[in-house]
Order: C-alpha cells, then structure tokens, then sequence
C-alpha cells in the first residue's frame, strides 16, 4: 500500500482535467464510435491516416488546465479502440505512425512536468484489436451490450494479458514521474488480469503513483463516474477513503460536434464544491478536436472556474470536509455545504446560487459549532465583513447560527464564507 503521505498529496489536489482524444475524434461521435457506428476495423484504420492534430500544443493544453486551477491532467493513452497515443512498441497502430508522428503522451508528460502539474495516464484494459484481451468488444451491440459469448463468459487470454503489463510498462517508465494511472475498466467478474502481480511491478516502477480501483484489485482510488456520491466513501471502520468522481463537462468523454450540452462554469464549480465537501476529487472531462483544439465552450467554462479558484482556492485545496453538527443533513439537503482547512482554524461555508438557495431574504442559517465561538466571518470573493447572530432552527441549544449577508447576490455558482473562531486567534 502507498502511505498516506502520498494519498493525501493528491487528495489535497482536488481538482483534474481528463483528457478523452484520440483518432474517435475524427469521427466526432464519441470514444465508442466504431463500435456504435460498426464501422469495419478495416475501414476504421483510415483514421490512423487521417489525424493531424496540427493545434495540438502540450504547454498550452497544460496552462489551460493550471489556469483553471487544476493541480493535475489524465490523459487517453489508449482507449478501447486501441489506438495508442503514444509510441508504443508493441503495435504499429499509435500515434507515431500518423503524418502527426509525434508522442503527444510523451509532451504532455513532460509539459506538466515542467509546469509542477501532477501527471496521470488513463488505460484502457479492454484492446478491440488485441486477440485476448478485446472483452468482448469484438462481440458487442449498439448500445455496448454483448451479443456473442456475453460478458459472463469472456475471460482475457495469456498474449492479452502479456501485452497489456508490457504497455502498463512502457507507460510507467518511459514518461518521467506519473503521480496517476487509471486503468478502464475489468467489468465481468471473470476477467482476470494478473492485477495483483501488476500493481506489485508498478508500485516498483513509479513507487509513489495512485492507481484507480478499475483494475479489479484492491486499489488506492475510488471512481465513481458521473456522479458525485451522496456521501463520503469510507472503509469499513468509516475513515475516508481516497475517491475521485470524474465528469463529462457534455453528453460525451471525447468530442462531438453535435453534442452542445455543455456544462457551465456554475455547474462545474458546484460539482467540485460538492466533491471537495464530501472528502473527495473531481476529474471534469474536456475532449479535444481532432485539430487539437478544446472546444470553445471549455474554453469558457475554464477561465470561468479559474477566476471562481483564484479567490476560492483555499477554501478547496488541501481543505477537508467539515462534519458538522446537529442539523447537518438539513444543511446539506439544502444544497449547502462546508470544508475546513488543515490547521483547523477556518471554516468555510459554501452557498450556491446565493441568494436562492437555502436562504430567507440575506440570512443563510448553518449548525452551530457546539465546542467553539465565531470570532468572525467573511465572503471569500472580496473580503466583505458577513454578520451573524447565534439562532435558528438546527439545534434547541440555540447554537445555530444565522449568517447575515450583504443584500447583492454572491458568485452565482457558489458564495463561500470564511469562518474564524476565538479559540485560534488566542493560540496565536
Ligand atoms: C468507461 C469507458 O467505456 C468510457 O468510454 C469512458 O472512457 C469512461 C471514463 O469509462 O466507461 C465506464 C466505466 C465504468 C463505469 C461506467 C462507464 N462504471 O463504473 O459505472
């Protein structure tokens, strides 16, 4: 197992981009194109042909994200059309066989290197080209159901398994440090991919790398997808537990020209905010254009979340969830939410859409803080003084709290206050 030095290293991270791209994007229908078109593998390797990502440029891929505020990228090397995004040498069906010809894994990896983002590599496990290890996908319908053996009875092959521990390989030696591989995805109970003995050689090659849970062995990081789960995911005993949800910022992972279902920058940062309070991360999805642009509406909705970030950052890096007392699911259902920082001393509340949401007029009402007393309080977006009365309706013992804030609405997406209390002004 890795120590909790380095788990916490990268929960105190927050907040990724994922990255779906690859030659699916030519066809602007989805990373499971040919398999929902049903396009002949034959026909489908003119793609290999065809992509040119003639945009694509890794330090400003990289400064999009940080800029956002992200601490860390995953990228596609490989997804389930097998297409690899990086100059493997075990198939000649990779990116460096393309009149792009260049390891766009490889400038990434160095990009964020350079720039102090965390690196991870996403991998598909499943190879529609691969004898052995397809899961079926050779086999499968239009909405991804098997339709030959089923998914009971596929098991991956020796030669299968063989080629994906040699490509995890190469991807965990030959790109510098990666801080996280998310392996996509063991589905059937009966396929088993030596992950064990696996995890035991990468935990050699890259000795301080988060690995997700979707290998099918105990892991270091949960992954719930599309979702952020209604409470913290915890172990048996109830301590938290490593987790990450990971997002579609539309209706698809890679990109498609007609899905314009884009999420806001709202929308984003309540998903983070809503993450970050429960104890875990949040990966939001960009898919870039064949050319290698991020679509105009990421464009947007990422600045938009990096100027949220740059006044709300403390109240979500490093920061953790706050357990507050009686009254606690009320506050929540809500909508509402709270994070405290490391040292303790600050707690923050998070109020989206302000003043819609849970709120009487300007008066948002939180559970107490039984064992401390406010000092004071203040909206993180411009440092402006939020008044507050000790009443409300969460506890009989009167240790409510009614926060009373300036008429004018916050941030739209979320309005955050900053807490202090006496008893860390007087440790000082
Ligand atoms: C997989 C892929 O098939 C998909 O294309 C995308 O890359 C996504 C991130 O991962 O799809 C999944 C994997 C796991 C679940 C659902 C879809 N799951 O655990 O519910």
């Amino acid at each position: 197992m890795l120590s909790q030095e380095i788990i916490q290293k990268f929960r105190d991270a927050k907040f990724g981009m994922f990255l779906h791209w690859g030659v699916y994007s030519i066809l602007s229908k989805g990373e499971w194109a040919i398999f929902r078109e049903k396009i002949p593998k034959e026909k489908y390797k003119k793609y290999q042909r065809m992509f040119n990502p003639v945009k694509f440029d890794a330090r400003r891929w990289v400064k999009l994200a940080q800029d956002a505020g992200m601490k860390y990228i995953c990228i596609t090397s490989k997804h389930h059309d097998g297409f690899c995004m990086y100059d493997s040498k075990y198939t000649d069906w990779k990116i460096t066989n393309t009149p792009f010809g260049r390891d766009i894994l490889k400038e990434l990896a160095d990009a964020c290197h350079e720039a102090g983002m965390l690196f991870g590599i996403y991998y598909s496990i499943w190879d529609l080209w691969v004898n052995d290890l397809d899961g079926g996908l050779n086999e499968m319908g239009l909405d991804g159901e098997f339709i030959g053996r089923g998914a009971e009875a596929w098991k991956p092959g020796k030669s299968g398994i063989d080629y994906m521990h040699n490509q995890v390989e190469e991807l965990c030696t030959g790109y510098g440090k990666v801080d996280y591989f998310f392996f996509d995805v063991k589905r059937a109970p009966g396929e088993d991919y030596n992950g064990l003995e696996l995890i035991e050689k990468m935990r050699k090659w890259q000795p301080e790398m988060i690995i997700n849970d979707r290998l099918g062995v105990p892991a270091d990081c949960a992954s719930p997808e599309n979702v952020i789960p209604d409470k913290p995911i915890v172990d048996a005993n109830g301590d938290l537990l490593l987790w990450e949800s990971n997002m579609c910022s539309n209706k698809n992972w890679a990109y498609v020209h007609d899905d314009k279902c884009y999420k806001t920058s709202v929308e984003v940062i309540r998903e983070l905010v809503n993450a970050v309070s429960k104890g875990g991360n949040f990966l939001i999805n960009v898919g870039p254009t064949a050319l290698g642009d991020f679509p105009k509406e990421n464009l947007a909705m990422l600045k938009e979340v990096g100027e949220w970030m740059e006044y709300h950052g403390e109240a979500i890096y490093g920061c953790e969830l706050y357990p507050l007392g009686p009254g606690a699911n009320h506050f929540r259902w809500r909508g509402l939410s709270a994070t405290v920082n490391k040292s303790g001393d600050t707690v923050y509340i998070h109020i989206p859409n302000y003043p819609a949401s849970g709120t009487v007029d300007n008066r948002v009402v939180i559970p107490g803080f039984p064992d401390r007393e406010v000092d004071y309080m203040y909206l993180l977006e411009d440092g402006t003084e939020v008044d507050f009365v000790y009443e409300g309706y969460y506890a009989r013992d009167n240790k409510s709290i009614t926060l009373l804030l300036p008429r004018e609405p916050g941030h739209q997406a979320v309005t955050t206050v900053a807490i202090k209390f006496k008893e860390s002004i007087e440790k000082e």
